[in-house]
């Protein structure tokens, strides 16, 4: 029998559903629903899947005001974030909707008959998820996986199921197979990593914290289960003195508080050349007090609230003892508000070393081209990062110097469902998204047909 769990509004404090906590038994039945799904999902036409892919993401579109509000409710996010997560999930969708027809293996030159290559589905894959984008890094999961043939298993964060589940039932209402794609909510230790232990599980991708991944990683091991980790991050934003500064200093609020800084690829490390030190941080200070904190479902909102009381206290951890620059404004009262901090750091400070994970932003200086290269790779995490110069040979080395797997020149991308995602060092292994993500999905097998016999 599954117990439930209570889910919190992070804007005001209060409580807003219940959610089941799924125990092994249901875990086990949602993987045996699963398994056998999967076996007429791989067995039919590539178009078939392409056609339930695309009608998969025409429902998503059709609800992307539904999935909107869920997150506001249950994550915080500000109304337009969420309507570009819910619309980013069709996007994802839509884009895998090509894959199947696109998996093409290779003809290779043998004597004496035949040799071809076929990416075969793993199976179940198991996808594990974070908090801090409920909606759209299941999407890139999921949609990879279902695109190569496999069926998947979802477990959402214990703290925002919300918009998984109701994806799990769009994908039903547009006629994906019972069971095919099954959302399994309730506990990491328990859901979780059951999809680690469970020998139908063929591939596990986890997003979340770098302890647990190494934990989830060491599992699978124990079974030879590949796995995809997606962790944390500590990604620097390196402004040069020849940088068009007004625009990197309006821009790196932006980098660092969207979703209240609840983001693995937040620049949280501003390392300014010692030349232009105090320009740029006078330049920040007004783009860092205009930065928009309120109530979640208004247009006009930049950054809601953190996601939970703990999450708070530990970002509130962080900044005790530091040296702050200054700070934007946040609301008063309930819900689990966090004003955008600046703190001046030291290298090797724990706030310039670690993933905060909420709206603080560590501001160091540096000498030269070397210099900012080896502050840029000083931290365990390599998952993104931004370079800001008008030199165009610096960006080239500067971007091919940093340790990091995703890195934005004059910019601060870092996600397009298109492109590969995915960090280097304790950031992750293994890469999401991009034109290869259906491939990774699929184990090769090699056939070779004797012509002769
Ligand atoms: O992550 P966890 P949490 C970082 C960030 C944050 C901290 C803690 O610094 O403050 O991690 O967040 C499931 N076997 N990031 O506690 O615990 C869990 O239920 C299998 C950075 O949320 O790693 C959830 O679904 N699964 C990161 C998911 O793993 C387990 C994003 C992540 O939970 C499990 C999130 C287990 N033993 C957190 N234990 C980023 N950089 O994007 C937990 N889970």
């Amino acid at each position: 029998m599954s117990d439930s769990a209570t889910l919190i509004n992070p804007a005001t404090g209060r409580a807003i559903r219940e959610v089941p906590r799924a125990d092994v038994d249901e875990v086990d039945e949602a993987i045996a629903r699963a398994v056998v799904a999967q076996r007429a999902w791989a067995a039919g036409a590539p178009l078939e899947r392409a056609d339930a892919l695309r009608r998969f993401a025409r429902v998503v579109e059709d609800n992307v005001e539904e999935l909107a509000q869920l997150e506001v409710l249950n994550s915080g996010h500000p109304i337009e974030s969420a309507r570009w997560e819910a619309s980013h999930v069709a996007q994802v969708l839509n884009f895998y909707a090509g894959a199947p027809e696109r998996l093409s293996g290779q003809q290779i030159p043998v004597g004496g008959g035949l040799d071809v290559t076929f990416h075969e589905p793993y199976g179940v894959v198991g996808i594990i998820v974070p908090w801090n984008f409920p909606m759209s890094i299941a999407s890139w999961g999921f949609a990879p996986a279902l695109a190569a043939g496999n069926a998947v298993v979802l477990k959402p964060a214990e703290l925002t199921p919300l918009t998984a589940i109701r994806l799990g039932e769009l994908a039903v209402e547009a006629g994906l197979p019972e069971g095919l794609f099954a959302v399994v909510t309730g506990s990491g230790s328990v859901v979780g990593q059951r999809f680690v232990t469970h020998p139908d599980v063929r591939k596990v991708v986890f997003t979340g914290s770098t302890e647990v991944g190494v934990s989830v990683a060491a599992g699978c091991a124990q079974t030879l289960k590949p796995v995809t980790l997606e962790l944390g991050g500590k990604s620097a934003n390196i402004v040069f003195d020849d940088a068009d500064l007004e625009l990197a200093a309006a821009s790196a609020p932006g980098a660092v508080f969207d979703n209240a800084g609840q983001d693995c690829c937040a620049r949280s490390r501003i390392l300014v050349q010692r030349s232009v030190y105090d320009r740029f941080l006078e330049l920040l200070e007004p783009a860092v007090r205009d930065w928009r904190v309120g109530d979640p479902s208004l247009e006009s909102t930049q950054m809601g609230p953190l996601i939970s009381a703990s999450h708070r206290s530990s970002v509130a951890s962080f900044v005790e003892g530091t040296n702050v620059a200054f700070r934007g404004t946040a609301p008063d009262g309930d819900g689990f508000w966090f004003a955008p901090t600046v703190v001046l750091a030291e290298r090797g400070d724990r706030i310039a070393q670690e993933e905060v994970f909420g709206p603080v932003v560590a501001v160091l200086p540096f000498d030269d081209e070397a210099d900012g290269i080896r502050l840029a790779n000083d931290t365990i995490y390599g998952l993104a990062g931004s370079i800001w110069t008008e030199n165009l040979g610096r960006a080239v080395r500067v971007a091919r110097a940093v340790k990091s797997g995703v890195l934005s020149v004059n910019s601060h991308s870092s996600v397009r469902y298109w492109t590969p995602f995915g960090g280097m060092k304790a950031s992750g292994l293994g890469r999401e998204l991009g034109p290869d993500a259906a491939e990774h999905f699929t184990e090769t097998k090699n056939v070779y047909f004797a012509a002769d016999a």
